[in-house]
């Protein structure tokens, strides 16, 4: 197959409320939707994952723009390909911009099991036919707030709570969630708010039975991590650290982490998210799927890379209607007692909504 056409969308879409982390509170998301066409008119679909500020990564809607427009497409426009995992070689003399690559290659993978008639989960080798999620909870003004929060999540039948925590907001805030449900399957997210001179308070978290806590120390820290590992019984995953496969080989050969979360954005793609799983497949490592606020096209790749076996704990993959009034595909994801269904249409197997997608559209660009 050959790619003629991209056209790439700058959306700004409202979030229901705003989603506060250690490192900020956003409510309008803006990000990149493209669409690529091959030789015969079939079209795939892909997300950006980039905010329109860089505090998560260095990456942003404006850099990923920049990359997309003046790097990616014109490697690959008129390009024979085969299979996926080759857009990732084409892409490899660009380094980094992960997020900008892995927003074309999903859109290719939509593609390509558009093109074989099977869906993305097959195409990536998965085969559950409903995955398991759970819910990541932005810092609240307090912990009633958020004791209400999780309880209506819970009663949604989520599996799995994630809190964000800070500096000043954080040993209080999960002894009193602790008491108010002492048996679910609870975890904290950092963000990379701390250092190894909080090591004292971050050993105290080690009393409320957490199922792992995530990035705790720098984002591009992985030995420091590896130093608070050995002092912390509960299990550190390492989320804004890994970039690559390499990464991962790195911080589980040096006992960095013993969980990864897995974004398709930060890693540059699904065939990357996939070297990723395989290789903590086979070396003991769970893994989940992360999530980036995304629409529902990011979603629905989200959720076909789920589909794979070592995705052992629930991933942050919610709902629609968790972020949004109206999404920009359909159906819509729907979560019922936790679980999602994986559709078994060709593709992503969610059709964009043109409707909502025209209504949240900025400004277009056409590349052919
Ligand atoms: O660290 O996982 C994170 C949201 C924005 C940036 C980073 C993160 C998050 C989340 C929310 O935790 C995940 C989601 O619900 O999409
Ligand atoms: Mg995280």
């Amino acid at each position: 197959m050959q790619i003629k056409k991209v056209t790439v969308r700058k959306m700004k879409m409202r979030m229901k409320e705003p989603f506060a982390t250690s490192f900020g509170t956003m409510q309008d998301k803006q990000f990149l939707l493209l669409e690529v066409k091959d030789e015969k008119g079939n079209t795939g679909w892909g997300e950006s994952v980039a905010f329109d500020a860089p505090w998560y990564t260095e990456e942003t809607v404006e850099t990923n723009l920049h990359m997309i427009r003046d790097f990616l497409i014109p490697i690959l426009l008129g390009k024979e390909i085969t299979h996926p995992d080759e857009v990732g070689v084409l892409f490899s003399p660009i380094r980094k911009n992960n997020m900008a690559k892995a927003a074309i290659e999903g859109a290719v993978w939509d593609l390509y099991a558009k093109r074989k008639g099977i869906s993305l989960a097959e195409a990536l080798g998965g085969n559950r036919e409903q995955i398991e999620v759970g819910i990541s909870i932005g810092i609240q003004e307090n912990l009633a707030r958020l004791i209400e929060k999780v309880q209506g999540y819970l009663d949604e039948g989520y599996k799995r709570i994630k809190v964000k925590i800070k500096p000043g907001a954080d040993i209080d805030v999960i002894r009193g969630l602790r008491e108010a449900f002492p048996n679910v399957p609870l975890m904290a997210d950092a963000n990379s708010a701390y250092s190894l001179d909080d090591i004292d308070l971050l050993k105290q978290l080690d009393e409320f039975n957490l199922l792992m806590i995530e990035q705790p120390l720098a984002y591009d820290d992985i030995f420091d991590h590896a130093v608070l590992q050995k002092e912390l019984k509960t299990p550190i995953c390492l989320d804004e650290s890994i970039l690559s496969l390499e990464d991962v080989r790195k911080a589980v050969e040096m006992g960095s982490t013993k969980v990864i979360n897995v974004k398709i954005g930060r890693v540059g793609g699904l065939s990357e998210a996939k070297r990723i799983h395989d290789y903590c497949m086979a070396n003991g490592i769970p893994v989940w799927c992360g999530g980036m606020l995304e629409a529902g096209i990011g979603r629905a790749h989200n959720i076909a890379l789920t589909t794979l076996p070592n995705f052992v704990f629930p991933g942050d993959t919610a709902g629609s209607s968790r972020y949004w009034e109206e999404d920009i595909i359909k159906p819509e994801v729907v979560v019922e007692d936790g679980f999602i269904t994986v559709p078994d249409a060709p593709g992503i197997g969610y059709s964009p909504d043109f409707q909502t997608i025209d209504e949240f559209t900025t400004v277009s660009y056409h590349f052919e």
